[in-house]
C-alpha cells in the first residue's frame, strides 16, 4: 500500500469541521436562530424543558472533560514526518526503514511527567518523547523519554514511585515537583533509582526547548532482520539545533511568567517554518556480544556509554505541522508500547514487559472503552480487519455475519498473513527457569553508572546538579531522609557527597564511591561535551532588543538584517507598545512593552545604541533589571559601542565572558556576526561573578 508524508493528513482532513461560511446548527444538523437566550415563558419567566437547543448545549459542555493521563498529563504535540538515511535491511524488515525516498508520517507528543494537565512547561522533571509511526504495516509507537535511564528496573515498583512523586495525598501539594519528602523518602529507600536521579537533578530535567533535547527508548528492544536473526537496539533521537537547557531560577521564574514556554516555542517555531529535527540513531549490540558488555541490556536503569557500542546515524525525523485542534489529537492520542511492527521486537526487560500491558489498559479508563483506536489520531493508516465488534463509541459498521475466526460464511476473511505477506511473527527465544518472584543477580550495582554519569560531566554542569540536590533535598524536611540519601550519594562521588551535605548543614558520609564499570566517563553523557560536535547554530533563538526614544535605527537595522539572516527572531522592547522615535526621525515598531515580556523568554539580549535611548535605559529599574537577569543566566549581551553605559550601569565588565561590545567588535554586520557567535554558545557558564550582579 501506498503511504507518503501526507497520508495521515489526509485521513485526518475527512474528520475536519470548518465553520467558515456555514450555519450553526445543533449536532442534529439543524440550523439555530437565537442562542443568547434560553427558551421561556415571558422574557422574565420560567425556562422550558422544550429548549433542546439549551440542553444539549449545556449537556455536552457539562461533559467535555476526560480524565488526564495518570503520568506525563501535560504535553503538546506535532506533525510530522521520518525518512530513513538509507535501507536498514541489514538490521531489520520494517518496511519504513527500507527505502530512503520513502516519508512515513508521524505524530510526536512531548510531556512533563509529575504535573497535572495545566502544571507549568518549565518544571525539573523527566521528559517525555512519544512518536507515533503511521506505516503501511501498522502503527509503531516508539514511547520514550529524553532521559535514557528509568527510576525502576521492574514495572510493578511503577505505581509506588508515581504515587512518592505525584503531590502528597492528604493535602495534594506540590505540584509538578519532587522537591518533598515522600519522593526523597522512596529514592533513599530504593537504590536502584540512583543514576536516573543524577539525570534528573542534572540540566537535562530544566531542557530549553523540546526542539532541544535528546530522546530514547531507553529498553533494550530487537530488530529482526528478512531472515529472523535478531540483534539487539536502543533507539536514540538527537536533536539538530544541539542539546541544550535552562538554568534553574530562569525555569523557576519562566513557570510564573510563561507557564507555556515549550509549548509556546513548538507551536510558534512550526509556525514560522523552523521545522525542528531530530536524528534516529541506533545502539546494536549483536545477542552474542550482550554478556560482554558489563551490563544486564534488560536493566532499565543502566545505559551502553557511546563509546562502547555507538550510535549509527538511521534517518531524520522532522516536525512542520501543528495540530489542527488540541483535544481531538494532541490530547486524545494514545501512545502504547506494545505497537509494533514486524522487524522489531521486544526483550524481557522486566519494567518494558510491564509496560506493555499499562497503556492500553490506562487507555481503556481516559478514552472511555475499548474503541479508541478509532479516533482519528489513533487510526493507522493501514487497513483494519478484524472480529473485534461493540463498545461505546464504535464507529466500523463492520460487513457481514461472520464475526468469528475460521469462518465459512464469510469465505474465511479476514484471513491470516505468513510472514511473507507482512505478518508479525514473534521472535523464537529459548526460556526455561523457575517461577518466582527476583531480581537477577546482573541488576544489583546501583551507583557505578550514576558515577559515570557524574563524572562525564564538566565543572559547570556538576555545580548545577549539586545546587539542585540541594534545592531538593533542602526542601525535605525529615533529616532522616536527607542523611539516608547522602549515604548513597557517598556511594557515587566524594565532591558529590560533601557539596550537597554542606548545603544541607549535615556531615558528610565518608566517599566509598564505586567506579563506573567501562570507560571511565562519557562524551555523550555531558551537554557541553556534545556542543563542540553540534555545529553552532543560532536557528530560531530569540533575542530582545531594549530601546528607548533616541535609539539608532540605522545601525538597529544593520544588526537585525545579518541576525535575521542568520535565522534569529529579534523582538524590540520598550517601556510602552505603540513606536519609539529614532535618532534619525523614524518611528521603530515596538513589539512588546517591558511590562508584558521578561529576560527569562529570550536567548539573549541586544541594546543598540543612541545617547538618548542609553541615557533612558541606563537609568530605567526595569531595563537594567532585564540585562542583569539575562546576565546572572549566562546569556549572551550585547551593545553597541555608545550602549557600554549601560553595562556600566548594570555592573557588568564588557570584557566578561559572552559580553559583546561594540568597542571591541565594531558596528553593524561585525557586531552582529559577533553576537551571533557567542549567542550560538548557548551559555556562558564561566562567568565567574554572575551571583555579585543583583537580578
Ligand atoms: Fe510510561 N506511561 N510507564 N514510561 N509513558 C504512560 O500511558 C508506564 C515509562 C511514557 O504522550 C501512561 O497513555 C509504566 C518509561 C511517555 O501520551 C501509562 C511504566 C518511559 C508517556 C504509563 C512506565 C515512559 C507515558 C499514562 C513502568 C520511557 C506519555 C498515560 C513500567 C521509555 C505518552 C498513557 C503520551 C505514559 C505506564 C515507564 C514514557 C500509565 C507502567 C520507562 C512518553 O500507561
Amino acid at each position: 500500500m501506498h503511504v507518503d508524508e501526507k497520508s495521515k493528513n489526509t485521513q485526518l482532513a475527512k474528520d475536519r469541521s470548518d465553520p467558515t461560511g456555514n450555519f450553526l446548527t445543533t449536532d442534529q444538523g439543524i440550523r439555530v436562530e437565537h442562542t443568547d437566550d434560553s427558551l421561556k415563558i415571558g422574557a422574565r419567566g420560567p425556562t422550558l424543558l422544550e429548549d433542546f437547543h439549551f440542553r444539549e448545549k449545556m449537556t455536552r459542555f457539562d461533559h467535555e472533560r476526560i480524565p488526564e493521563r495518570v503520568v506525563h498529563a501535560r504535553g503538546s504535540a506535532a506533525h510530522g514526518y521520518f525518512q530513513p538515511y538509507e535501507s536498514q535491511a541489514k538490521y531489520t524488515r520494517a518496511k519504513f526503514l527500507q527505502d530512503p525516498k520513502k516519508k512515513t508520517p508521524v505524530f510526536v507528543r512531548f510531556s512533563t511527567v509529575a504535573g497535572s494537565r495545566g502544571s507549568a512547561d518549565t518544571v525539573r522533571d523527566v521528559r517525555g518523547f512519544a512518536v507515533k509511526f503511521y506505516t503501511e504495516e501498522g502503527n509503531f509507537d516508539l514511547v520514550g523519554n529524553n532521559i535514557p535511564v528509568f527510576f525502576i528496573q521492574d514495572g510493578i515498583k511503577f505505581p509506588d514511585i508515581i504515587h512518592a512523586a505525584k503531590p502528597e495525598p492528604h493535602h495534594e501539594m506540590p505540584q509538578a515537583q519532587t522537591a518533598h519528602d515522600s519522593f526523597w523518602d522512596f529514592v533513599s529507600l530504593v537504590p536502584e533509582t540512583l543514576h536516573m536521579i543524577m539525570w534528573t537533578m542534572s540540566d537535562r530535567a530544566i531542557p530549553r526547548s523540546y526542539r532541544m533535547m535528546q530522546g530514547f527508548g531507553v529498553h533494550t528492544f530487537r530488530l529482526v532482520d528478512d531472515k529472523n536473526v535478531a540483534r539487539f537496539v536502543k533507539f536514540h533521537w538527537k536533536p539538530l539545533l544541539g542539546t541544550h537547557s535552562l538554568v534553574w531560577d530562569e525555569a523557576q521564574k519562566l513557570a510564573g511568567k510563561d507557564p507555556d514556554f515549550h509549548r509556546r516555542d513548538l507551536f510558534e517555531a512550526i509556525e514560522q517554518g523552523h521545522f525542528p529535527e531530530y536524528e534516529l540513531g541506533f545502539q546494536i549490540v549483536e545477542e552474542a556480544d550482550a554478556q560482554k558488555l558489563g551490563v544486564d541490556l534488560l536493566d532499565a536503569t543502566k545505559l551502553v556509554p557511546e563509546e562502547v557500542a555507538p550510535v549509527i546515524p538511521v534517518g531524520k525525523l522532522t516536525l512542520d505541522r501543528n495540530p489542527t485542534n488540541f483535544f481531538a489529537e494532541t490530547e486524545q492520542v494514545a501512545f502504547c508500547v506494545a505497537n509494533i511492527v514486524p522487524g522489531i521486537d521486544f526483550t524481557d526487560d522486566p519494567l518494558m514487559q510491564a509496560r506493555l500491558f499499562s497503556y492500553l489498559d490506562t487507555q481503556l479508563t481516559r478514552l472511555g472503552g475499548p474503541n479508541f483506536a478509532e479516533i482519528p489520531i489513533n487510526r493507522p493508516i493501514a487497513p483494519v480487519h478484524n472480529h473485534q465488534q461493540d463498545g461505546f463509541g464504535r464507529h466500523t459498521s463492520n460487513v457481514g455475519r461472520a464475526n468469528y475466526f475460521p469462518n465459512s460464511l464469510g469465505g474465511g476473511c479476514p484471513f491470516l498473513a505468513s510472514q511473507q505477506q507482512g505478518g508479525f511473527v514473534h521472535t523464537p527465544e529459548q526460556v526455561s527457569g523457575q517461577k518466582l518472584r527476583a531480581r537477577p543477580e546482573s541488576f544489583k550495582d546501583h551507583y557505578s553508572q550514576a558515577a559515570l554519569f557524574f563524572r562525564s560531566l564538566s565543572a559547570p554542569e556538576q555545580e548545577h546538579l549539586i545546587d539542585a540536590c540541594r534545592f531538593e533535598l533542602g526542601k525535605v524536611e525529615s533529616k532522616a531522609i536527607q542523611e539516608r540519601v547522602l549515604e548513597h550519594f557517598a556511594k557515587i562521588d566524594a565532591l558529590l557527597v560533601t557539596a550537597v551535605a554542606e548545603g544541607l548543614g549535615l556531615p558528610a558520609p565518608k566517599a566509598t564511591p564505586v567506579n563506573p564499570k567501562g570507560p571511565p566517563a562519557s562524551k555523550a553523557l555531558s551537554m557541553e561535551a556534545m556542543k563542540l560536535t553540534t555545529p553552532p547554530s543560532i536557528q530560531s533563538r530569540k533575542i530582545a532588543v531594549l530601546v528607548a526614544d533616541g535609539v539608532d535605527a540605522d545601525e538597529l537595522m544593520a544588526v537585525r538584517k545579518e541576525l535575521e539572516a542568520q535565522g534569529a527572531q529579534l523582538k524590540i522592547i520598550a517601556k510602552r507598545l505603540g513606536t519609539v522615535k529614532a535618532a534619525n526621525g523614524k518611528d521603530v515598531a515596538v513589539d512588546k512593552s517591558a511590562m508584558t515580556t521578561a529576560s527569562v523568554e529570550y536567548d539573549g539580549v541586544f541594546i543598540p545604541g543612541g545617547a538618548a535611548s542609553v541615557a533612558t535605559l541606563k537609568k530605567d529599574g526595569e531595563a537594567r533589571h532585564f540585562v542583569q537577569e539575562a546576565y546572572l543566566h549566562c546569556k549572551t549581551v550585547g551593545v553597541s559601542q555608545d550602549a557600554e553605559d549601560v553595562l556600566k550601569a548594570c555592573e557588568i565588565a564588557p570584557t566578561a565572558p559572552g559580553i559583546v561590545s561594540g568597542a571591541k567588535a565594531g558596528a553593524g554586520a561585525a557586531l552582529a556576526s559577533a553576537f551571533a557567535a557567542a549567542l550560538a554558545k548557548h551559555r556562558h557558564w564561566d562567568r565567574k561573578d554572575n551571583d555579585r550582579v543583583p537580578a
